[in-house]
């Protein structure tokens, strides 16, 4: 297959996306080349695209993908013709799709002369340079040190067998102390996240006592998660269409109709999330598992196979939190850039897991009024029966005109929770 069309324009210059492309900068070695070795998927080019646009959001400019059907090689990844192919080829680090082993980084540096990254270490760039939290950053840099601790050892390994490795300039003692420097500091971090997660959870505890209902945002990266907190809210929080805008979870009240629920904000889900990731953002995801109602964000303008494939993962992820399908309001974000005759096909994969759904746009504020009052059903602490609508069709509408959908009076016929008889 063609990889996609290499471009190599300077990452945007402004806010996060700026922080991670100047650390990028700093570190050098910005033109990359990607590489994927592994089965031929019928939705290749489309991981591969969003592979394109992490590697870019981290900073880096892609000159090419360079593609291997497969099995990857144990020794190089790629190849050991293929790697060699890629030798002569102009570019300062090489980054492949799949987490690769201590002894490939190895082997490849050496072939190449060249950094060898892999998708992991391209999200924790990206990571670095959006974390604002004290933990968000705890946990990537103790990410960071998960990843690089396997390393170090097999460098240790080799430089004990009496191998020339050039691990930084150092020999087998200074590898030796760094990687007992690694495993202390490791140690160290997690003693603090441990009192970070207690903090954040005898806060959580409180507001539960309080009786007021947590509503977490969740879904996959770009979904467009944060314009909905920021419709909900009318917060500010920054948006971006690159992957990974939001890292720390945040949270607002909101008021509905004199029901007060907290709101947060969440990190998105993206495919194939290395395990050494998911447990590090283990908290921030537990924050998931603990609310009352989580609202799943589906970009309903992708392509359909894409709707279903994320829809099915993000339900996977949900149960494996332990979250129960019922406290799940699944919302179809985007419907602006689909048309109001498309909404129904997409609902219909929406339909294979739930039984109902809430379009919005959040962009235009479209049937966002809906999902409050969603919102106000699902949560506990309703004042008299469950199943009245707090308001009037009014909740139903759009909260301003919306840039290319009607609103429900207007033959766009919502399924909403009062309907739905809940
Ligand atoms: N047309 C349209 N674009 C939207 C809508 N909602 C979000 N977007 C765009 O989608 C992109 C991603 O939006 P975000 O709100 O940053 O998405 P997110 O889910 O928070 O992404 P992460 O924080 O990276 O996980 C931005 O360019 C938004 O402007 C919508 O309803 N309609
Ligand atoms: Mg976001």
């Amino acid at each position: 297959m063609r990889p996609a069309a290499p471009t190599c324009r300077a990452p945007a210059a402004a806010g996060a996306a700026s922080k991670t492309a100047g650390l990028e900068r700093r570190r050098g070695g910005m033109r990359a080349l990607l590489a994927y070795v592994g089965p031929r998927l019928h939705n290749l080019s489309y991981k591969l695209s969003e592979f394109k646009a992490l590697a870019e959001s981290a900073g880096f400019c892609v000159v090419d993908i360079a593609v291997q059907y497969g099995r990857p090689d144990g020794r190089f990844y790629l190849g050991p013709g293929k790697a060699r192919e890629i030798a002569g080829r102009s570019f300062d680090t090489l980054i492949a799709y799949h987490s690769l082993t201590p002894l490939q980084v190895f082997n490849l540096e050496r072939l190449l002369n060249r950094r060898v990254l892999d998708r992991v270490a391209v999200i924790l760039t990206i990571f670095e340079g959006r974390a604002g939290s004290i933990e968000s950053k705890l946990q990537i840099e103790l990410a960071r040190l998960r990843c690089e601790l396997p390393r170090v050892r097999e460098y240790l390994r080799r430089a004990k067998m009496g191998e020339q490795i050039g691990f930084k300039g150092a020999g087998e003692y200074a590898i030796d102390a760094y990687y007992r420097h690694l495993v202390l500091r490791m140690s160290a971090i997690r003693r603090r996240l441990e009192k970070v997660r207690r903090a954040r959870a005898l806060r959580a505890a409180r507001r539960r006592e309080a009786g007021v209902p947590e509503v977490v945002i969740t879904g996959y990266t770009s979904a467009g998660k944060t314009t909905l907190f920021n419709a909900l809210t009318r917060e500010s929080k920054f948006v971006d269409g690159r992957p990974f805008a939001t890292l720390d979870a945040y949270s607002r009240a909101l008021d509905l109709w004199g029901k007060r629920v907290v709101v947060t904000d969440t990190i998105g889900f993206i495919d194939d999330l290395p395990p050494v990731l998911i447990e590090s953002f283990h908290s921030t995801l537990q924050e998931i598992a603990d609310a009352d109602v989580a609202l799943l964000v589906i970009d309903a303008s992708e392509p359909h196979e894409e709707v279903a494939r994320k829809l099915k993962t993000s339900v996977e992820i949900l149960s494996e939190l332990g979250i129960d399908r019922s406290k799940v309001i699944p919302v179809l974000n985007k419907v602006d850039r689909i048309g109001a005759r498309e909404i129904p096909r997409v609902g219909s994969i929406v339909r294979q897991y739930f039984s109902w759904f809430v379009p919005i746009s959040a962009l235009t504020g479209f049937g966002i009024n809906a999902l409050k009052a969603a919102i106000y059903m699902r949560t506990p602490g309703n004042p008299g029966s469950a199943r009245r609508a707090p308001v009037g069709w009014a909740a139903f509408r759009p909260a301003y005109p919306p840039a290319s959908l009607q609103g429900p009076e207007s033959g766009l016929r919502v399924r909403t929770p009062a309907a739905q008889g809940f």
